[in-house]
């Protein structure tokens, strides 16, 4: 692709009076021999002459130097003769400055090639006309007519443009009409402007043409750079890349589309405006958070999904915050519009459970054909709370589970595309979070389309307070992602871009932003008043023809279409529309199951509910126990050397199998193993968890001798085994758990686990978790899966790493706390499918490996929510045994006391109930107080749903015991708040309930060690004093 020719040779005399190579001895940079040798990576040797003492090269002209180095490089007779002298005399160690020597056959030809002033001059206006061009590709964006409205206040102080014709519009392109200042020029004066000049290998404004005079360069750079479209792109160091962006933009004519193309591109903007204004027409003071203003988003997506699908794709997956999503609900994934309509009825009823959300939220999947590729496409766009931009990371976790299902490894069958405002774009640290996602092996979707609707305002406030960054997209720089800004009223320069970042993507499999400049005709809203904060942008904007009327007049003035038919055009969308009105009139109950982005087809009955309200046990045979025991404990692959601490771990294993045991992390084995055989994709994704934070797990190889060679037991289960994805996540919570989620939405037949560092991390993902885990359900009838793990446990850490906040989840959870459930045969069950999350504290392995099962073999979906342990994962007593774990075997929501007190439940004197890894603190100090007969200590697994029926039983066993509910937690924190009315309902308000912890306190832990032991200690005490002390009465 990087074509390397001869640089010299295109230097080659234009006239008899300019030939010849220079006497004079042209001195180099550094960094001009310097660079390319390492991009190549070259042994040539470096020189290190200053550069300050180089007066002939300088600034951006080493490029030139260094395209003839390179080619000097690859091949020596690539380059003139002098060069190659030069070059070779500098490799061996000359001073730049005196490594020119004057070719032999050139020698005699001095009266032939003219002064040495001329040839001087020859090369400088070369390197001053390739500076030129490099200025126009790096910053014609800053002078290109990106702003319809004209006012843009986008500020590039920081990096002013040195770009010397600025502003040359094609109405007035002369730059001889102008003074500019010579530094602008870069030497070069009006009486260049008619000299030929070799174009550079790094423009493709020539076409075929190999030079041109100078103001045919700067008229077709103004062209490629300056008008409609401003292409940011210099930034990106691969070569490759930045070629392919000069050809697209600087090969002349390339901006030409076909009378049909037109057409449809203005019945495309018809749609889209049309739309709004009918939806204005009808419901003039309701909120829509319409396009007007950037009506040109509607044709770009099409145009992405055009391309896209004409180069194979198959699905594509959207994301977008409120602003146009009506619109391209009803005119690029076609919704009905008469679904669309009666979302606007306020009387209708809904037909779904949960609260419903606003219209302009809902999601959609869809599938219809392409007319341009005639090919089936599959478009959703993902429902989306108010937090803008949280469902970025969402829309990508579901792209890569649909690629992943369909083995799509290259992105070229499902894609996503991803909408933004400007204020959001810039503001929000998800989209940073997200672009960090892009590359990383096992979270890329190989390239996503984002497109920015940049209207120039958010809400109330002006970029110039909302951003430190003279554009919206300055993030995506980060990852080298080329940005094409587009004056948004230009219908043609939108498609255009689109259709060049659609192309990116095919070939790149990189991310790309579309910068659609725009304005907001109304205020953030149809029914807010911007002339309060943006009274003079707003006189603009009402002075501002509609894009519609601009482009179907220029239409018209080419002939592409009459007046007529666009008229009838226009009168044949709005009848369609109209008609789609009367029919929504039709509609007597809402269903927010029409508006689902997920399907699950096959999973539920046909009427979305579940087959059955059974679970099944989720134990296995010992067989299967002791083969995923026996894979966990070995090495799967030959010739591989691991640490010789790990070799300890699977000895340890050996020997727990041999035990008939499980740890935590052999537990959490058996239930990913034993899922993975019967075809169910487990992803385990968080920072480190290959290992896991507490060096447990090591579900990751690594060969301590060959450098990156890895082995995931795992994956060796079975040969027909689903596939094992663990991978290690980049440094973020709320980009990875919103991609975990996405990934779960898209089938429901995969374990998808998120694990937190450390619990108390989940609070960098809130969003994700208020938003879409506690209430997704609730809010667009969709289910979701997910596991979120997280450790917690007060180990004498300090403030931070101890409390996974389960106060917060727990106040989240929808179980009524004064109500006792109607008992029945399938409460357990019916219980879960009715709540919005379920939240467990497992204190044994055999619980945990049954929970996790129970997630799929649930006949619906509910994310799951795990305290997991820290110091238990290594706790002698925190084993199961093989029994706990074989067919018959369930989940225990509640584990009763099983030891003295529960064979004579008479002679018990307290109910200590509990949850996690205070149950081991408990029975060790119950055991050192001699109290095995007074005082059962019974465990709450399952938090949320509350087992109310097996709390009941408990306590009815014990009827004259005094109750206490213990945990090591803050009063005002762990699960007190939570337990302690439902204990009181499950005893029907009538015992006492009496709490042994930690007292309230602002921090979930002490710093101090010492503190942490005496504050346990009481805590035991209070729980294990008999009898009650009176304060406690
Ligand atoms: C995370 C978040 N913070 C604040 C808001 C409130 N809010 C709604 S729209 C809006 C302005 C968005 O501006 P922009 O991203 O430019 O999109 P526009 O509405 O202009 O299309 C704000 C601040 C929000 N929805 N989400």
């Amino acid at each position: 692709m990087h074509r390397f020719r001869t640089t010299v040779a295109r230097l080659r005399p234009l006239a008899a009076a300019q030939t010849g190579p220079s006497q004079s001895q042209p001195s180099l940079p550094a960094r001009a021999l310097n660079a390319p040798a390492r991009a190549l990576n070259s042994p040539a040797r470096p020189l290190n002459s200053p550069a300050a003492a180089e007066p002939f090269l300088s600034g951006s002209s080493s490029n030139y130097v260094e395209e003839m180095f390179s080619a000097w490089l690859q091949n020596p007779g690539n380059v003139h003769k002098s060069w190659d002298i030069f070059f070779r005399n500098a490799n061996a160690g000359t001073p730049p400055g005196a490594a020119h020597q004057r070719p032999e056959g050139l020698a005699g030809a001095q009266a032939l090639v003219g002064s040495q002033s001329a040839v001087e001059k020859l090369v400088e206006d070369h390197l001053a006309v390739q500076s030129l061009i490099r200025a126009y590709q790096v910053r014609g964006h800053h002078i290109a007519k990106l702003d319809p409205l004209g006012i843009s206040c986008v500020d590039f102080d920081d990096a002013p443009c040195a770009v010397g014709f600025q502003n040359i519009g094609e109405e007035d392109m002369n730059p001889l009409t102008r003074s500019l200042p010579s530094s602008c020029l870069y030497g070069l004066d009006e009486s260049d402007l008619d000299q030929l000049f070799r174009l550079p290998t790094t423009t493709f404004i020539g076409g075929s043409e190999g030079s041109l005079p100078l103001r045919e360069i700067i008229r077709r750079l103004e062209m490629a750079y300056c008008r409609h479209i401003g292409v940011e792109f210099m930034f990106i160091n691969d070569v490759e890349q930045c070629q392919w962006i000069r050809e697209k933009f600087e090969t002349p004519g390339v901006m030409q589309f076909s009378p049909e193309e037109k057409r449809t591109l203005l019945a495309r903007m018809i749609r889209s405006t049309r739309f709004e204004e009918f939806l204005q027409r009808k419901w003039s003071s309701e909120k829509r958070f319409g396009l007007e203003g950037c009506e040109s988003l509607i044709p770009a997506l099409k145009t992405i999904i055009d391309e896209a699908s004409l180069s194979g794709v198959e699905s594509v997956i959207m994301g977008m915050p409120h602003r146009g999503r009506l619109n391209v609900l009803a005119n690029v994934i076609r919704k009905e519009l008469e679904q669309i309509f009666c979302q606007f009825d306020s009387k209708l009823e809904a037909a779904d459970e949960g609260s419903g959300d606003v219209k302009y939220h809902l999601g959609m999947f869809h599938k219809r054909m392409n007319r341009v590729s005639d090919r089936e496409v599959s478009m959703s766009l993902m429902a989306n709370p108010s937090h803008l931009e949280a469902v970025d990371p969402v829309v990508q976790g579901k792209t890569k589970a649909e690629q992943f299902y369909c083995g799509d490894t290259e992105g070229k069958r499902v894609m996503s595309i991803l909408m933004h405002g400007d204020a959001a774009f810039a503001g929000q640290g998800i989209v940073y979070e997200t672009f960090h996602l892009s590359d990383l092996p096992s979270y890329t979707t190989h390239g996503t389309v984002h497109v920015v609707v940049n209207n120039q305002i958010g809400f109330t406030t002006d970029p110039r307070m909302a951003r430190s960054s003279p554009y919206p997209t300055d993030v995506a720089r980060v990852v080298n992602a080329p940005i094409f800004h587009v004056n948004a009223d230009d219908p043609e320069a939108v498609m255009y871009v689109c259709k060049v970042a659609a192309e990116w993507r095919t070939t790149f499999h990189k991310d790309v932003v579309v910068d659609l400049v725009s304005y907001r005709r109304n205020g953030h809203n149809e029914i807010d008043e911007p002339m309060f904060t943006q009274p003079l942008m707003y006189k603009q904007i009402k002075k501002q023809k509609g894009v519609l009327q601009k482009f179907a007049q220029k239409l018209i003035g080419e002939g592409v279409v009459t007046t007529r038919a666009y008229q009838e055009e226009v009168a044949r969308y709005d009848e369609i529309c109209e008609e789609a009105f009367a029919r929504s009139k039709d509609e007597k109950i809402l269903h927010i199951k029409h508006w689902l982005d997920s399907p699950w087809p096959g999973f539920f009955t046909l009427d979305g509910q579940p087959k059955t309200m059974i679970c099944p046990s989720t134990g296995i045979s010992e067989e299967e126990l002791v083969h995923i025991g026996s894979v966990a404990a070995s090495v799967p692959e030959d010739d591989f050397k691991i640490h010789g601490g790990l070799s300890r771990v699977l000895k340890g294993r050996v020997d727990m199998l041999s035990q008939r045991l499980c740890d935590w992390a052999l537990a959490e084995y058996m239930a990913f193993g034993s899922l993975l055989k019967d075809g169910i994709h487990v992803r385990l994704s968080g920072q480190d968890v290959e290992r896991g934070t507490f060096s447990h797990r090591h579900h990751v190889l690594h060969d301590q001798n060959v450098d990156k060679r890895i082995c995931i037991p795992m994956n060796f289960i079975s040969p027909d085994q689903a596939p094992y994805t663990v991978c290690n996540s980049s440094l973020s919570e709320y980009g990875v758990l919103g991609f975990e989620l996405g990934f779960a939405m898209a089938s429901p037949h995969a374990l998808i686990l998120w694990e937190a560092q450390f619990g108390d991390f989940h609070n960098t993902a809130q969003c994700i978790i208020d938003q879409f885990i506690s209430s997704g359900q609730a809010k667009w009838v969709r289910q979701n899966g997910i596991v979120l793990l997280l450790p917690h446990g007060m180990e004498g850490m300090g403030p931070e790493h101890s409390s996974a906040r389960p106060e917060r989840f727990l106040q989240m959870c929808n179980d009524d706390p004064d109500v006792f459930p109607k008992l029945s045969q399938d409460l357990a069950v019916r219980q879960l499918f009715d709540c919005n999350w379920i939240v467990v504290n497992c204190s044994t392995p055999a619980n945990f490996f049954h929970v996790l099962r129970r997630q799929i073999l649930l006949p619906f979906r509910k994310p799951l929510i795990v305290f997991t342990p820290k110091s238990l994962l290594r706790h002698p007593e925190a084993k199961s045994s093989f029994d706990d774990m074989l067919p018959d075997t369930h989940f225990q929501r509640l584990i009763p006391d099983a030891g003295a007190a529960a064979a004579a439940p008479e002679k018990v004197k307290r109910v200590v109930f509990c949850s996690g890894k205070i149950y081991y603190e408990l029975i060790r100090e119950r055991r050192s107080r001699g109290l095995e007969e007074a005082v059962a200590v019974v465990r709450v697994e399952q938090l949320s749903p509350f087992p109310f029926d097996l709390v009941k039983a408990e306590t009815d066993r014990y009827p004259t015991a005094d109750l206490v509910w213990c945990q090591e937690e803050h009063k005002n924190q762990g699960y007190h708040d939570y337990v302690k009315p439902r204990l009181r309902t499950a005893t029907r308000h009538t015992r006492p309930v009496r709490y042994a912890g930690r007292d309230p306190a602002a921090a979930p832990a002490t710093g101090n060690k010492a503190t942490h032991l005496s504050e346990l200690q009481r805590l035991l005490h209070t729980a294990l004093q008999l009898p009650l002390s009176e304060e406690d009465e």
